[in-house]
């Protein structure tokens, strides 16, 4: 017995390779998984037999997703374009909701400032402002040196829309990589695998999974009592009323703190939206 721990870091129908100690290694599932209906994912931490080369245990996840199928993300890195699509703070608020009740830490990824004037950068600088004080990393593509720090080691799903600019800032990070940039296609995650095969690439010591997380996103699961998670800073305001649910009741601290703009109004608004579609 020699047992290592490591990270899965491919799966290519029931071969695993695990990374561990900068080595991989290509193991096999016992059937002891299938009896507990647990498959190994992408991204779990897993004691494996290092000479019989077979996975013995998995670690307890903190969040999986299904599309990717990968597990214990680290981070969704919303790539969000001023222009060329329009900058949406609907759909940021969305993704922010939805990765944050995966458990999964948001950080925002501005690109395209350049297509707009000095003036407007100003703007929009202060708007990423608020989403920083909320708690949400935000970085900027035209210095990518903060981003890679703080993605050093972690496992990364891209989201954010076609033609944002996913595919450009992957190769600037490796500039070997190459990937298709365009503003229609789509270089990462697309192509039919008949077999089950996940993979997460290490680029600039970032782990990428490559399929775009979040592609299809609807609020499944969320609840009006969870949607708050996306929310954070409602809960610096204490209601009258415990359940207050911000919309129709007279008087609410929320409210009161979107008319006094302590809260971005679009946030409310999105807020809003969401809740009529939970209904
Ligand atoms: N002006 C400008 N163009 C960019 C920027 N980032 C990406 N692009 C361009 O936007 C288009 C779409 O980029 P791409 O990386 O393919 O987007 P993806 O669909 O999210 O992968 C390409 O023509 C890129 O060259 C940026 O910061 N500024
Ligand atoms: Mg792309
Ligand atoms: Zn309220």
């Amino acid at each position: 017995m020699n047992n290592k721990t490591g990270k899965i870091v491919k799966i290519v129908s029931n071969l695993y390779t695990v990374s561990s100690d900068n080595k991989l290694f290509e193991c096999r599932a016992r059937g002891k998984f299938r009896f507990d209906k647990i498959s190994p994912l992408v991204g779990d931490i897993v004691d494996f037999d290092a000479n019989e080369n077979y996975i013995i245990n998995i670690h307890e996840r903190k969040n999986s997703l299904n599309r990717p199928q990968i597990s214990n993300v680290d981070v969704a890195l919303i790539v969000t374009s001023i222009k060329k699509p329009d900058l949406s703070l609907n759909l940021l608020d969305k993704l922010i909701l939805v990765i944050k009740h995966s458990n999964i830490e948001p950080v925002i990824c501005v690109t395209k400032m350049d297509l707009v004037s000095f003036f407007s950068r100003g703007v929009y600088k202060k708007l990423f402002k608020y989403y920083e004080n909320i708690g949400i990393k935000v970085f900027y593509n035209n210095d990518l040196s903060g981003l890679k720090k703080y993605l050093n080691k972690k496992i990364v799903v891209l989201t954010g829309q076609t033609g944002a600019g996913k595919s450009s800032l992957l190769n600037k990070l490796n500039k070997d990589l190459n990937l298709d940039t365009n503003p229609i296609s789509e270089a990462l995650g697309r192509g039919v695998h008949t077999t089950r095969h996940t993979e997460i690439h290490e680029i600039s010591n970032i782990y990428f999974a490559d399929t775009p997380g979040f592609s299809s996103i609807n609020l499944d699961g969320i609840t009006k009592e969870s949607i708050l998670v996306g929310f954070p800073e409602f809960s610096n305001y204490e209601c009258d009323f415990k359940d207050c649910k911000h919309i129709d009741e007279k008087s609410c601290k929320v409210k009161d703190a979107v008319n006094s703009k302590k809260i971005l109004k679009s946030r409310y608004e999105d807020y809003k939206l969401f809740m009529k579609e939970l209904d």
